[in-house]
């Protein structure tokens, strides 16, 4: 059976880009069809400034909103990464595998590196090796295919650079993945900056659909969204991102193709009007499930250690395997 490995890290609350990008194939098809593994990733939330409370919290959250999407523990394996210590067991032999040249190409590193240095703050050393340890994530449970949005095409690639090699220099040890991709909403756009993926970090939240938003509040981002001078209602990501960007959230919500959905418009203020309800309805059943859950935190914390027993059953086996392959003493 196809095993798949995905995650989210509790960097900010979970947004739409999220949800269309990744979690929904998650719930839809993936626990459905496969052997599926998520995680809430919080070492990856440690690569740049952190309050621990907030990571503390939004770790528990990025569980709770999980289930609430219609992850289910019964058909998955749903934990917390930090809980299961083969993921960094395993990270330190990868980074002896990987050069520093390669992590250095990354484009998040370069971006998060600059915006660092540019505020006066330091650069994590783990900013830099993070990649490493995301491809410990995948490649220690055998994982065949890694459903992502796009921004995480290039760390999957250096996943499989890494596999490749291990397997070359000390014999076949580890699956070699590849990254799976929805048809459409694989990247999201802010919906204030259309240049610039919906992130959750990202300082400013105008132009971010939180799945928690309340739904006036979804509808008001929305209909603010920035559009682009002129050109009518066309699909087209160079000369009108931002109502690009419109289409392609109203297509993921409501089904269709982006690109036909454009000649059923004629106006700006339609187009954001049947947006921001598709995703209002969209998000709906999430927000309510989410506040239920919420209420009942020893039935998520149950949830994550049961699946973190899992995780390591999976893991321990491959990294033993590793850590023989590379030349170590067995204990
Ligand atoms: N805008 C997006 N459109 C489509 N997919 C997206 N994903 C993230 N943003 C979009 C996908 O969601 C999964 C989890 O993402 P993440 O937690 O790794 O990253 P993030 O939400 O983008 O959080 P940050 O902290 O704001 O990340 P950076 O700083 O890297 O931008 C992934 O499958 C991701 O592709």
């Amino acid at each position: 059976m196809t095993r798949i490995f995905s995650g989210v890290k509790p960097t900010g609350h979970m947004t739409l880009g999220n949800y269309l990008g990744a979690v929904r194939r998650w719930v839809e098809v993936d626990q459905r069809e496969a052997e599926a593994l998520f995680s809430v990733v919080d070492l990856h939330a440690l690569t740049v400034e952190h309050d621990p409370a907030r990571v503390r919290r939004l770790s528990r959250q990025a569980v709770t909103v999980l289930l609430a999407a219609g992850i289910d523990p019964e058909l998955c394996t749903l934990f917390v990464q930090s809980h299961v210590e083969e993921h960094t067991r395993l990270s330190y032999l990868l980074e002896c595998t990987a050069g520093d040249g390669e992590l250095r190409r990354m484009i998040q590193y370069r971006e998060k590196a600059g915006l660092a240095r540019e505020s006066g703050q330091g650069v994590r050393l783990s900013l830099l090796t993070y990649p490493v340890l995301m491809a410990a994530d995948i490649l220690v449970y055998g994982t065949d295919e890694v459903p992502v949005g796009d921004d995480q095409a290039q760390h999957v690639e250096l996943t499989r650079d890494l596999a490749i090699r291990f397997n070359q220099r000390y014999g076949h040890t580890f699956t070699v993945p590849k990254a799976t991709r929805p048809p459409v909403g694989a990247r999201i756009m802010d919906l204030q900056d259309p240049l610039s993926k919906m992130g959750k970090s990202h300082e400013s939240t105008a132009g971010i659909v939180y799945l928690l938003d309340e739904p006036d509040t979804v509808r008001r981002k929305v209909m603010r969204a920035v559009t682009d001078s002129g050109s009518g209602v066309v699909y087209d990501r160079e000369s009108a991102p931002g109502v690009t960007n419109l289409l392609e959230i109203l297509a993921a919500c409501r089904g269709g193709d982006p690109a036909e959905l454009a000649g059923t418009y004629s106006s700006y203020g339609t187009l954001k009007k049947d947006t921001a309800e598709a995703v209002v309805e969209l998000v709906r059943p999430v927000r309510e499930r989410h506040a239920r859950l919420a209420a009942d935190p020893g039935f998520v914390d149950e949830v994550v250690r049961k699946g973190a027993d899992r995780a390591r059953e999976l893991a321990r086996p491959r990294v033993d395997a590793a850590y023989a392959a590379i030349g170590l003493l067995p204990r």
